[in-house]
């Protein structure tokens, strides 16, 4: 018998990889984050996006936004820092120095994004989390496939996942395409759903455990977005912030709809349950 390709993402292997904070540690260990997100109209994606990367526990956070959303990010997440372009442009120069780069909640559909994400990859070739409307543009122009930089972690709903790899009849076909992707692009794909999968590039899969109907509901999948940065930037493995990011999401969202309900749960209180999602660990 063949040993299976697949693992069920649990508690008991986030535990294994969530590293507990060293007592000298300082945030400079915890690293620097940057996420490329908002438009004009979807400011709120970015913000749940830069508080869960913060609540994820990084280190310093940088956010790329176009200026018609300064006020907002500044005064709704004083703890992270801006960078801002013109209207379209959200200044993405001097990307060498964050440790991890987030980019796709809110940018909206817009014609410069394409050239938005041809500059990115040109000065950041670490992993990085592309999501929403980067992996629209990148599935309008398929040939930036090619220019992800090695071992990023895309994050499309099914919807997304379509748009990038074309129509499949099924959930088996979904995932036979996730991982054949991910081993011809080396990206891990988390194909977010009831049971989110993820594609590892070695060809492994792994299924989350965690989450529940509560959170299907606007804002849930630019917070993945956040907390997968943040752990990226503070050193976890692609796979590995994969995995403990789409569980500890998952598990914040059971705890907050044990708090509140289903129907009621929003995006925002999926961070405000990161904390407690984070005491399970250890
Ligand atoms: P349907 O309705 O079933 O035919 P889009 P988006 C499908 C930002 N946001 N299983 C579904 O198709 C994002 O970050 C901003 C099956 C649906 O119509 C993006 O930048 C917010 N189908 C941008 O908006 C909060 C599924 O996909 C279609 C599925 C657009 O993102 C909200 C929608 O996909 C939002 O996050 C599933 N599990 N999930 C803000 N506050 O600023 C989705 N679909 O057209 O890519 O639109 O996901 O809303
Ligand atoms: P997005 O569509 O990008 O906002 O992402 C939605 C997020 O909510 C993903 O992380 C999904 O896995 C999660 N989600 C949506 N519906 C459900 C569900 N029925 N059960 C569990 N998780 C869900
Ligand atoms: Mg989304």
């Amino acid at each position: 018998i063949q040993p299976s390709p697949f693992q069920l993402i649990d508690l008991a292997m986030v535990r294994k990889i969530i590293q507990p904070r060293q007592p000298f540690s300082h945030k400079g260990d915890f690293g620097h984050a940057a996420l490329i997100a908002g438009s004009y109209g979807m400011m709120g994606a970015a913000v749940l996006c830069a508080r869960a990367c913060l609540r994820s526990g990084v280190g310093k956070l940088t956010c790329h936004i176009p200026v018609s959303g300064y006020t907002i990010m500044q005064v709704a997440v004083p703890e992270a820092m801006c960078k801002t372009g013109d209207n379209w442009d959200h200044a993405v120069h001097d990307l060498g120095k964050y440790d991890a780069i987030g980019i796709g909640p809110g940018l909206g559909a817009h014609e410069d994004n394409s050239k938005l994400l041809k500059a990115v990859f040109e000065q950041n070739r670490r992993p990085m989390v592309i999501d929403a409307d980067g992996l629209n543009t990148i599935a309008q122009e398929k040939t930036l496939l090619n220019s992800i930089p090695p071992g990023s972690v895309l994050t499309p709903h099914p919807k997304e996942f379509e748009r990038l790899f074309g129509k499949t009849t099924n959930d088996y076909e979904r995932i036979q395409t996730a991982l054949q992707k991910a081993a011809e692009y080396n990206l891990n794909i988390v194909l977010k759903g009831r049971y989110t999968f993820i594609a590892s590039p070695d060809g492994n899969g792994y299924f989350n455990s965690s989450g529940n109907p509560g959170m299907a509901t606007g804002g849930t999948g630019d917070v993945l977005t956040g907390i997968i940065t943040g752990l990226l930037a503070q050193k976890y493995a692609p796979l590995q912030a994969a995995i403990a990011g789409v569980f500890l999401h998952g598990h914040a969202g059971d705890l907050a709809a044990a708090y509140t309900s289903q129907p009621s749960l929003i995006a925002s209180d999926l961070i405000d349950f990161l904390g407690q999602a984070y005491q399970s660990m250890c």
